[in-house]
């Protein structure tokens, strides 16, 4: 039995960037992916749209256009997505969106979770 993938013993092709005998890094270490999580944007009565469309734009990137559909998507259903990220960059963007909610005082509500 063999030890699997990535195991040793295949000899060439698979991850040391094509080289024999040097001592190089793992290509799975330079070129693995972030894992990503969504953003969740939560409904509520007191958030103004106005205030959700202007955070989606400054902090999410959006356009007015779709700031305004997720908007109402999160209006109407009680919750959506405001965008995909990498942990640390989600975490953020939460941060700051609810620095600024609370500022405003709306109780304004993000969650995220693993994409
Ligand atoms: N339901 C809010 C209102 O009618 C608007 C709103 C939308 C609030 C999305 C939060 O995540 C939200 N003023």
């Amino acid at each position: 039995m063999n030890s699997g993938p990535g195991g040793p013993g295949k000899g060439d092709g698979g991850r040391d960037g094509g080289r024999k005998g040097d001592l190089v890094l793992d290509e799975r270490t330079k070129t693995r992916k972030p894992s990503l999580y969504k953003v969740l944007l939560h409904n509520d009565d007191y958030t103004t749209r106005e205030f959700v469309v202007m955070v989606l734009q400054q902090i999410f990137h959006h356009s007015e256009v779709e700031a305004t559909r997720i908007m109402m998507h999160v209006h109407n259903n009680g919750l959506g997505i405001a965008g995909v990220f990498p942990f640390e960059v989600a975490e953020t963007k939460i941060a700051k969106t609810m620095t600024l909610a609370r500022r405003f005082e709306f109780p304004l509500q993000l969650s995220m979770e693993p994409e």
